[in-house]
């Protein structure tokens, strides 16, 4: 089964993820990755950190001459801000350098749950491995998992929807025009107008000392039918998708597809009708295989009783307010107990643009993990078989 660990602090030496199940034969290249922890980085409202940190993966195990060897590979993507962070967080015993404890929990944060749960009073023990700055590696994962996806015409992208009050509006816009337009957009938004209006709501939360948070959406194109399963609650594919995208930092909602908006409509308004063709124009946008099923609406975002049906699956997050701000709401003291402002660190004013990245990569990861279980994943040649031989399946069906 195709897994992976991340380990790291966010100011400790470095980020490390061990991925294991990954079949052998992939092509893997370190700046595959590399281009997607750049997107990650990138975006309009990010704080200091991101000018002292030019994330980069070193592959340490599991690829041999550009090609995964089937054995558990690791990278490692260093913190460059760990040089200013070395005596504060120095695994060696003795002296401790206290200077930046957090005693006063910022509301909204793992910072006071956690403290209580693992017996600290300095919140810092919590902090570090609860920041979003976990999330590189999780986005090298899913890039690695693009090595594999791509080899078998699947792709996944995204892009933010809203932040804060102001909304994209990319209504019949295809797939490659939103993608073009959210990858030159420093908000990663494919409508040019919201992108000026999220560019000065971002500005207006920094003058206040405030946050933004805001909605992002992640499509898969070239997804074959029967992905997931409808047989297990633990194999549903629609629920795999919202626990990976739901553990990612700050993420409050998952929808797919039509999500919320069904709940309000009539059930014609909702259910995508079935049509079936031989001739590929056809077949809508992003369509995977599907043995010539198809559907001109895709309300059901790609997916039916927890499978795959075909169509491009479409996954959208909340991401809340980053909860550290320059304006801190009250908190109380872990040692005195007494009321105090909650602490005020170094952050970000909207890291949206950073979330569509890392929502992706979560997708890209499930669909990757689900395409193995469904197609054997010991080496990139059997997988191209067992996938050939399905679509021939499905074409005669
Ligand atoms: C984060 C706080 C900030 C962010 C960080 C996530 O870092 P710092 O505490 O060093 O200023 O910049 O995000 C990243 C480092 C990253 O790579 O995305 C937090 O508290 O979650």
């Amino acid at each position: 089964m195709l897994r992976f660990l991340t380990a790291g602090e966010s100011h400790g030496p470095q980020l490390t993820a061990i991925v294991s199940g990954f079949p052998a034969g992939v092509p893997v290249s370190a700046e595959m990755l590399n281009r997607d922890l750049e997107r990650r980085q990138a975006g309009y409202g990010r704080g200091g950190r991101m000018k002292i940190e030019k994330d980069k993966v070193e592959i340490v195990s599991g690829v041999r001459f550009g090609r995964a060897m089937g054995s558990p590979i690791t990278f490692v993507i260093k913190n460059l801000d760990y040089e200013n962070w070395r005596d504060i967080m120095n695994p060696v015993p003795g002296e401790e350098d206290t200077s930046r404890a957090v005693t006063r929990p910022r509301p909204g944060h793992a910072d006071l749950s956690g403290c209580l749960k693992y017996g600290h009073t300095d919140a810092r023990n919590i902090l570090e491995r609860s920041s979003a700055r976990e999330t590189a590696a999780r986005v090298a994962v899913g890039a690695l998992c693009k090595c594999l996806l791509r080899e078998f015409g699947m792709r996944v992208f995204s892009h933010v929807l809203r932040i804060g009050d102001v909304e994209v509006d990319c209504a019949g816009l295809l797939f490659d025009k939103i993608q073009e337009l959210a990858e030159k957009s420093d908000v990663r938004c494919a409508d040019g107008g919201a992108t000026e209006k999220m560019r000065r709501r971002i500005d207006e939360a920094a003058a206040k000392g405030d946050t933004l948070g805001g909605v992002v959406e992640a499509i898969a194109t070239g997804v074959p039918v029967g992905l997931g399963n409808v047989m297990s609650w633990d194999e549903k594919l629609d629920g795999l998708l919202a626990q990976a995208v739901m553990s990612i930092q700050a993420v409050k909602g998952v929808e797919i597809g039509m999500g919320f908006g069904s709940a309000k409509v009539f059930g014609s308004a909702v259910h995508d009708a079935i049509h079936f063709s031989t001739q590929d124009k056809d077949f809508p946008e992003g369509h995977g295989a599907s043995g010539g099923f198809y559907h001109k609406t895709n309300n059901a975002g790609g997916i039916e009783g927890g499978i795959a049906n075909g169509e491009p699956v479409i996954v959208r997050a909340a991401i809340k307010p980053i909860p550290t701000m320059m304006t801190p709401k009250e908190s109380v003291d872990l040692l005195s107990k007494q009321a105090f402002d909650a602490c005020r660190e170094r952050s970000d004013i909207c890291a949206v643009p950073a979330a569509a990245v890392i929502v992706e990569s979560a997708v890209v990861f499930t669909l990757a993990r689900a395409f193995l279980e469904k197609f054997g994943g010991d080496s990139l040649a059997e997988i191209q078989r067992n996938y050939q031989s399905y679509v021939e399946y499905l074409k005669q069906y």
